[in-house]
């Protein structure tokens, strides 16, 4: 085997975000920038000489070339074998069950998401450790110190892999194994949930259902899920081809970006329940019909009804949510008498807490959910669920929602987002509202009086590490909350996400828009951050 070492230069943009590294794809194609990160990555951990790497990607513009040189550079620096994704597909989830399931190394997923892809769009690499999961914020900052030191690469020189064909191959003294992307994870589904009884529910004749892949990576897996195993029609999955620009569009499951699912369940013949996940597959979106679940709802419905499902019956330990997902969930935790933790964005911080027994269930607003059997959200998993849920209780979706409303009350909640805004004002708006954190508790604001602010700082409870400046939270007397945190993960500019949430429990006003609902709040959330003024906008380009 000849290793070539190659000379290289740092590139100063090199940190890692909320998720992994997310850059245009023309800055991903510029000579050595991948490579650069591939070897800072490999500079930054210890111990992987002739070990297992997982690599897989959701199927993106750039998806396979960027996975031939990572084998190729695999091979150079001694991981003894990668398994790869047939077609160089594996869905985020997937990764993380595969890791887990051949105690590998670790895994490398590129993918941007929900972000679109495309040559004029976004790529993405991102690196799982040994547990399944998110690299730590620890081997993350490693990995970014690397990247400015680097000052060469090693690579070997071969022909490319045929991804397209399970096998077992050699590259230089590496082994290859291209294996079938989706039968490790359906098992597993398998294992979880009582699939006799939701093949008997969904084939009832009163319920229909649609699954929408988004032109992504969960197509194959939805495919073999819902229609192979649990005998769903064919044509339940949409969009179940994986493209390379996902379509055209953003493979984002929310209101806005799954319109055409969103318009089917909308429409005048809409089935029963719906969902949607994105590019990776690690989001989901939950809809009955003509009825959307918020996902801080979703985390809390299925938190309080997870002893009707097979693999949670013995009950939960413990749940987490990031910081500006509602505190429905917190309200499930109480009433059952066990923890709940508060981290900040990204699911790299849920990591710990499942490692350690403490929580079993997570999730984020972002349409994120997901429990201990990876150490990922997981699209596909949390429809599942809802589905196991569905068929023991047989209701609908909306009862479900209502019914959790009347015991627990309701969480109004939205997150509006102001996406590639200028990031120079942006900063100025966050270090404006980071100067009023010491001065505005105790003031009024209309019939809002300010109980606490604060920028979220998270002290992990399993190593200590202490993760600074995750949100500015402003709470009020009534437990409504404003945060305004800005985004890790956009590639353009800068995202601000206000999220808006207030309580209520009385059941007669719990079905109202949350627009009009948090009306006054989302008002005085312009005003107390001056939004117009920083972003020159008059109003959210998203809202969910
Ligand atoms: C967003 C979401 C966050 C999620 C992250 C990755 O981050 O808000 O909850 O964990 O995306 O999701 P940010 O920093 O843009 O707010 V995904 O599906 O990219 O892997
Ligand atoms: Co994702």
């Amino acid at each position: 085997m000849f290793v070539k070492r190659i000379s290289t230069q740092p590139f100063a943009d090199q940190k890692p975000g909320t998720s992994g590294l997310r850059k245009h794809v023309k800055v991903f194609q510029q000579p050595n920038y991948l490579e650069n990160f591939v070897q800072s990555l490999f500079n930054s951990i210890e111990g992987y000489q002739g070990k297992i790497l997982v690599v897989g990607g959701d199927g993106r513009y750039y998806n396979r070339q960027a996975i031939q040189i990572i084998l190729r550079m695999a091979a150079a620096n001694g991981f003894g074998k990668v398994l790869v994704g047939k077609g160089g597909i594996l869905s985020t989830p997937a990764v993380s069950c595969i890791i887990r399931k051949i105690k590998a190394f670790g895994g490398i997923i590129l993918s941007a998401s929900h972000n679109p892809g495309g040559p004029d769009k976004d790529f993405g690499i991102k690196y799982n450790i040994s547990n399944g999961g998110p690299a730590p914020e620890k081997v993350t900052n490693a990995i970014y110190i690397q990247t400015g030191k680097i000052t060469s690469y090693k690579i070997i020189d071969t022909e490319d892999i045929n991804l397209d064909k399970p096998a077992v191959l050699q590259l230089g003294s590496m082994k290859v194994e291209v294996i079938n992307p989706v039968a490790d994870y359906a098992d597993m589904m398998e294992s979880l949930f009582d699939f006799d009884l939701i093949r008997k529910f969904i084939s009832g004749e009163n319920f229909q259902m649609c699954i929408d892949s988004m032109n992504a990576v969960t197509g194959p897996y939805a495919i073999d899920i819902f229609e192979n195993r649990l005998g769903a029609p064919i044509g339940t999955v949409k969009n179940g081809t994986p493209l390379e620009d996902f379509g055209g569009g953003h493979p984002d499951p929310n209101l806005v970006y799954a319109r055409e699912l969103v318009s089917i369940l909308y429409g005048d013949k809409a089935p029963n329940f719906g969902a949607a996940s994105d590019g990776d597959g690690d989001r989901n979106m939950i809809l009955g019909r003509r009825f959307f679940v918020t996902p801080s709802d979703s985390l809390a419905i299925l938190a309080a009804n997870a002893n009707l499902v097979p693999g949670y019956s013995s009950g939960l330990v413990g749940v987490a949510r990031s910081m500006p997902t509602s505190q429905a969930v917190d309200r499930v935790a109480a009433k059952l008498g066990i923890d709940c933790y508060e981290t900040p964005t990204g699911w790299k911080f849920f990591g710990n807490l499942l490692d350690a027994g403490k929580a079993n269930l997570c999730g984020e607003e972002s349409f994120g959910t997901g429990s201990m059997h990876v150490r990922e959200k997981d699209g596909l998993w949390a429809v599942l669920f809802w589905l196991n849920i569905l068929a023991v209780k047989m209701k609908s979706v909306e009862e479900i929602v209502q019914e959790h409303w009347y015991i627990y009350g309701r969480n109004y909640y939205s997150r509006h987002d102001y996406e590639e805004v200028d990031l120079e004002q942006a900063n100025i708006l966050i270090e404006n509202l980071r100067s009023l954190v010491p001065i505005i508790t105790g003031k009024q604001f209309g019939k809002y009086q300010v109980n606490y602010a604060d920028d979220f700082s998270y002290t992990d409870p399993v190593d200590g590490i202490i993760s600074n400046k995750q949100g500015i939270r402003i709470n009020f007397t009534d437990g409504s909350r404003i945060v305004f945190r800005l985004s890790g993960t956009g590639t353009k500019g800068a995202t601000l996400r206000i999220y808006i949430e207030s309580y209520e429990p009385n059941i007669k006003r719990q079905n109202m828009d949350p627009q009009k609902a948090l009306e006054d709040l989302i008002t005085l959330s312009n005003e107390i951050a001056l939004v117009r003024q920083f972003t020159g906008r008059e109003k959210p380009t998203v809202i969910t």
